[in-house]
């Protein structure tokens, strides 16, 4: 990427969806419809800035490397990537959701070793490390509310929103991990190479998240 194209790394879905407006506010519009266009660069009404739309967990990667400049990532894929080479200077506040333990009832008062299923392996780990609890962690790639069903695990750590996936398949949440919501992440390097744009960026962002914040 040249060095006046400010690039900014998004996911497909509610990230997508939630940052547009923000986005819109900063005075930055797509001319693609991602989830219409089969681009996987899209253009914006400024020349110099372009949205790469990538799967939520690659928007990390991305920005550790300076593929893109920015990106919108959820604060669950952030913990899980580790952060390395990546500052978090906004909490936009959208796709908020709290990750969480969950299983049957009592599921996780049994003693000893408890296997849980997740895709948020290095956190729960983590987490549990923290809590001095032994645990087999097996991961998974979706649909993780399936395995204290089949006997797979007996328990998950996943996101929850309203709750009704949980509920439908006769599972309650447990234990609360950590809030989630969507950060703008951005590249050390171009932090400190495109400073005055990044900087205006990020101020027109955090002022567009505080009106919506006060509009609620
Ligand atoms: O789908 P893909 O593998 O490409 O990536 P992804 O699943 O990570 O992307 P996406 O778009 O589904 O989620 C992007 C981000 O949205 C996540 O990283 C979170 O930060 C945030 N977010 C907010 C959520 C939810 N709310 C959420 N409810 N992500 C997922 N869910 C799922 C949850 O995993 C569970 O299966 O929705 C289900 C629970 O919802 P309720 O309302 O039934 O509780
Ligand atoms: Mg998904």
């Amino acid at each position: 990427m040249s060095n006046e194209t400010l690039t900014i790394a998004l996911s497909k879905g509610r990230i997508y969806k939630d940052t547009l407006p923000l986005l819109a506010a900063a005075g930055i519009t797509p001319v693609d419809d991602p989830e219409t266009s089969r681009k996987l660069i899209l253009d914006t009404n400024q020349p110099d800035v372009k949205l790469v739309v990538i799967r939520a967990s690659d928007v990390p990667t991305y920005v550790q490397y300076g593929a893109a400049d920015l990106g919108v990532s959820g604060k669950d894929v952030l913990m899980e990537h580790g952060g390395e080479g990546i500052y978090e200077p906004l909490d936009l506040r959208i796709a908020r959701c709290k990750l969480m333990v969950a299983g049957r009832p009592g599921a996780t008062e049994t003693p000893g070793r408890l296997r849980v299923a997740t895709k948020f392996v290095n956190t729960t780990r983590h987490y549990y490390a923290g809590k001095g609890r032994q645990v087999e962690i097996i991961k998974l790639y979706g649909s993780m509310e399936l395995a204290p069903i089949v006997g797979l695990a007996d328990c998950i750590v996943d996101l929850v929103d309203t709750g009704n996936t949980l509920r439908a398949n006769g599972l309650v949440p447990l234990e609360h991990i950590a809030d989630i919501s969507s950060r703008l992440v951005v590249n050390k390097a171009s932090m400190k190479m495109k400073s005055a744009r990044m900087k205006a960026l990020i101020q027109h962002l955090g002022e567009a998240v505080d009106r919506a914040a006060s509009a609620t």
